[in-house]
């Protein structure tokens, strides 16, 4: 193991000897001193170094000569550092308030380039989007990209945290399917040995069929595939979906608490974390959303979007991205929230096994949720009547022969379930307010993007 010491326990130590490792990001080389920002995973620290530029020819003593040639060829493997190199440097740590970037600075004794960087930087700060993610992992060097990767694994690990309170179990279920899952529209059909097979474009039959299991509650936090040629900023082509289903509900209404409960102790733990070096890179004061999030049935969000003066182009379609992002403007307004879900959508807009109202077919015990403008999440309860779903198969042109071995879930006893799935870079991209989740997602997938 390295003895080096991560640059944010630095500032804890007592004056004396320290090994540092990083990335060389500034070299201010002057004539009597030289400069070097190192930067490791944890923070970024001033190295500093007395420049040695010629061997005093005065020097007779051997030992003394060897020093001086030693510290005239640190002097000039500085000079020489390029930007990005990684090195090991050994040397004095000193306390001193007069260092602008945290206090204190080490006096270079001795370091080693343990891999030098090309001189030229593929990308700069003001690169484009594109470029970027060719050279991503320079890109994800940045504090700011890097923080949104921490954020992600505070949100995650808060999630987990009241799933497993609350006894959920934990699932990984397969990607290559027999059939589509959602929708035949955007499926990726793959060969298998002799025969096709398709990417899941989520876990949704097997979460249920956990459900059927007697699992009581499950989640996963997996990858789904959905070959969609668009190229907005909301849609990749491989996305990490967050998905639970929970047994014993009366209504969509349990599947919805479950959720706020999740973005709360979500959001709380980011908040809590990192709410401070939010507010410095991304210039958020992210909050805690407060519950209940405001709950608004679909017909009657068209008609608030309408009365605003947006009407959504087809009438008996989905929200548009306009719709979404005039129904959060207007719950802003009126209840100061950044989140609504969309209840009580239409049958005809939402997949066979979605439960239908009791007393009118024509709607669906369905929600989206929507968060700062953009869905983030869509969950219902689940039609577990055989006769029903099949009824609702059928309606939707649909063979049941095909969905044969999801159908068997329901014929030996089944609970009443629910859940949802809710893409996680769209979370981070609306919390951190950035503009397309090829910001949120690590390494992003789209119709012209497979590498890195
Ligand atoms: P849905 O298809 O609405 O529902 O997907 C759920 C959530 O997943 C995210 N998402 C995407 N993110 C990035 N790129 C995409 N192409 C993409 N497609 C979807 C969105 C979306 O809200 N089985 C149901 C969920 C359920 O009922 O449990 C489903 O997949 O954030």
């Amino acid at each position: 193991m390295s003895t080096r010491t991560l640059v944010k326990n630095l500032a804890a130590l007592p004056d004396g000897p320290v090994t540092v490792s990083g990335w060389v990001e500034t070299v201010r080389d002057q004539k009597k001193v030289q400069f070097v920002i190192l930067r490791d995973e944890s923070g970024a620290v001033q190295l500093v170094n007395p420049a040695t530029r010629e061997v005093d020819p005065s020097l007779t003593e051997p030992a003394e000569v060897a020093e001086a040639s030693a510290r005239l060829a640190t002097t000039e493997a500085i000079s020489a550092l390029a930007h990005g190199s990684f090195i090991t440097v050994t040397g004095e740590l000193k306390h001193d308030e007069r260092v602008k970037l945290g206090g204190l600075e080490v006096k270079i004794a001795s370091f080693e380039v343990v891999t030098a960087a090309n001189p030229e930087t593929p990308i700069a700060a003001d690169s484009s989007l594109d470029k970027r993610m060719d050279w991503r992992f320079l890109d994800l060097r940045h504090p700011k990209q890097a923080l949104i990767f921490r954020i992600q694994t505070t949100f995650l690990h808060a999630l987990r945290g009241v799933w497993v309170e609350k006894g959920l179990i934990e699932i990984q279920t397969p990607k290559l399917m027999a059939s589509a899952s959602e929708s035949r529209a955007e499926l990726f059909e793959v060969e298998y040995f002799e025969g096709k097979a398709y990417l899941a474009q989520s876990p949704q039959f097997f979460k249920q069929m956990a459900q059927a299991a007697g699992f009581g509650g499950v989640f996963e936090v997996g990858p789904a595939f959905r070959a969609d040629p668009s190229f907005t900023s909301r849609h990749a082509t491989e996305f990490t979906s967050i998905d639970t289903e929970i047994s014993w509900i009366d209504s969509h209404e349990d599947v919805m608490a479950l959720h706020e409960e999740l973005m709360v102790a979500g959001f709380q733990a980011v908040v809590d974390k990192h709410g401070a070096e939010i507010a410095e890179l991304f210039g958020i004061e992210l909050t805690v959303p407060t519950r209940p999030f405001p709950r608004i049935p679909l017909a009657e969000a068209k008609q608030i979007v309408a009365d605003r003066g947006y009407v959504i182009p087809r009438a008996d379609d989905d929200m548009d991205p306009e719709g979404e992002r005039q129904i959060s403007a207007y719950v802003k307004e009126a209840f100061g929230h950044d989140f609504v879900f969309l209840t009580d959508y239409a049958s005809s807009i939402r997949p066979f096994y979605h439960m239908r109202h009791e007393g009118d077919p024509s709607l669906t015990n369905s929600y989206d949720l929507i968060y700062n403008g953009v869905e983030i999440s869509t969950g219902a309860q689940r039609e577990h009547r055989i006769d029903v779903l099949i009824e609702q198969a059928r309606d939707k042109g649909m063979d049941p022969e095909e969905l044969e071995f999801y159908l068997d879930f329901f014929r030996y006893g089944v609970p009443p379930h629910g859940g949802f799935g809710m893409g996680l870079a769209r979370v981070l991209m609306l919390m951190l307010e950035e503009h397309s989740i090829r910001e949120t997602t690590y390494l992003f997938r789209g119709p012209t993007r497979l590498q890195p």
